[in-house]
């Protein structure tokens, strides 16, 4: 139903991202988009680019007068950063960065020519993205939020700070693990008719490819393995509202593959940043000599900041699925089927 392509180098002259399938009749605020972009580039252990760029989409297609007109939506994030043609080589491979598969696979002598397409700054794109489908969601009065749950194995706010604190004073990064929540998520999003359809499995493919994630749970996720099935299964009630109910959410809203009403809730675990101002033992590639790997301009902890990205993926898979089981070309008739399935399952 919904696809996207991004574009862009870090430090190129910009990030693009066109999104097909938004149906005609949106009102999309820009405001809203740059806000997003806004807490994307937010949170402590953020680096020195965060302050040169102030990402603002320039929306180039797909709107007149603020409404969606169902053609591509086409936006433009400018970097205030295009130095790429001036950036010096870099020959010694980041461990854990894409920098040395990316040479080896495209053979490339320069790491740069990876580096700068790998870089988390794409992720602007998805953002902008996931912005848009955020807006067309709400209409629906489905909202996703994040939250840190932990850094660097800690879970307070101060002693994260201290631990952030203290990687910055040992020139190393951080990792740690976020929640994000979708409320509102009408039953029915997905399926178990073929694999590619289940929301889990869309929602666990879209979040593991953020740059940096290592891990996705859903609900209860790797706590499953050690308890009985009468401990974990979320029992059902019915109301005098006529609503289907659970007293517990392990499943995390989704079960076969199916969205059950429940709220949408998983983790994922975002690994330090892998440019460490003290680098690591590494090979020059042109040499084939021990060297130290190559420091670029990099971020401490942008654990945050993968909670927000996270939230533009989620956005994006449930406005895929959510227009996948309603969709229409027009808003209104998006919102006719939705009224009449809401009286159908009452
Ligand atoms: C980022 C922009 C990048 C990095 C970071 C994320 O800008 P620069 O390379 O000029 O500092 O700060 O990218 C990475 C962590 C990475 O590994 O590539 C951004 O806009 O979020």
């Amino acid at each position: 139903m919904l696809r996207y392509l991004t574009a862009g180098e870090s430090h190129g002259r910009g990030i693009v991202a066109i999104l097909e399938g938004m149906p005609a009749g949106l009102k999309v605020d820009a405001g809203k988009i740059n806000s997003e972009l806004k807490r994307r580039q937010q949170g402590f252990g953020r680096g020195k680019r965060m302050k040169i760029e102030k990402d603002t989409a320039q929306m180039l297609s797909g709107l007149k007068n603020n409404l969606t007109l169902g053609s591509p939506i086409a936006l433009l994030i400018e970097n205030k950063d295009f130095s790429i043609e001036k950036l010096k080589k870099v020959i010694s491979p980041r461990p854990g960065h894409a920098d040395l598969a990316g040479v080896l696979k495209y053979g490339f002598n320069d790491i740069r020519e990876v580096l700068e397409r790998a870089s988390a700054r794409s992720t602007a794109a998805t953002v902008g993205i996931g912005a848009i489908c955020k807006i067309f969601l709400n209409e629906f009065g489905i909202r996703i939020s994040s939250k840190i749950l932990s850094i660097g194995g800690e879970n307070t706010r101060q002693a994260i700070i201290k631990k952030i604190n203290e990687a910055i004073s040992k020139k190393d990064t951080l990792g740690g693990i976020f929640e994000v929540v979708g409320k509102g998520v009408p039953v029915g999003l997905g399926s178990y008719v073929q694999p590619d359809k289940r929301l889990d499995g869309r929602l666990a493919a879209n979040i593991m490819s953020i740059p940096g994630i290592k891990a996705v749970e859903i609900g209860l996720g790797l706590g499953y393995a050690v308890s009985f099935g009468s401990e974990v299964h979320d029992a059902i009630y019915y109301n005098k509202n006529k609503r289907y109910f659970r007293k517990t959410n392990n499943a995390g809203g989704i079960e076969g593959g199916v969205s059950n009403g429940e709220n949408i809730i998983l983790r994922a675990c975002m690994k330090p940043i892998s440019t460490l101002l003290e680098p690591l033992e590494s090979v020059n590639i042109i040499t084939k000599k021990p060297s130290k790997a190559a420091v670029e301009r990099s971020d401490i902890c942008v654990v945050e900041t993968a909670g927000v990205i996270a939230e533009s993926a989620c956005a994006y898979v449930l406005a895929d699925a959510f227009l996948e089981k309603f969709g229409g070309d027009s808003l209104v008739d998006i919102k006719a089927g939705y009224r009449n399935y809401l009286k159908r399952i009452s």
